[in-house]
């Protein structure tokens, strides 16, 4: 039920909500949620991917991620879909609370 690709409009309508508790939005890049975070060093980055491991692992939703030092691109998507569902937007508002 939650890897149901969602419809352009659907997904401009929770990009929106998802955004509007955070400074730094996510924006869609090649049909996905895209967010570059920053840390103040490279433990931060790490210590905060660990904890999104978990999370990604629980929700059995996964991320697509490049870490360089003590920044972290992040893209998600749904692979099985082909595209969003609410499972990613579920998993960037998790991520987005692990920061607080
Ligand atoms: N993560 C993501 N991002 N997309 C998927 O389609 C996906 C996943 N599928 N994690 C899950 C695992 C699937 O492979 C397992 C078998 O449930």
């Amino acid at each position: 039920m939650h890897r149901i690709k969602l419809e352009d409009a659907a997904i401009a309508a929770s990009l929106q909500s998802l955004n509007a508790s955070t400074k730094a939005p996510w924006v869609i890049k090649e049909g996905k949620l895209h967010k570059i975070f920053r840390f103040n060093d490279f433990s931060e980055a790490f210590g905060f991917m660990t904890r999104v491991a978990l999370a990604a692992e629980a929700m059995d939703h996964h991320p697509d991620w490049c870490n360089l030092y003590k920044t972290l691109s992040v893209d998600l998507s749904t692979h099985d879909a082909g595209g969003l569902t609410e499972l990613d937007f579920q998993l960037a508002a998790r991520m987005d609370a692990l920061t607080a």
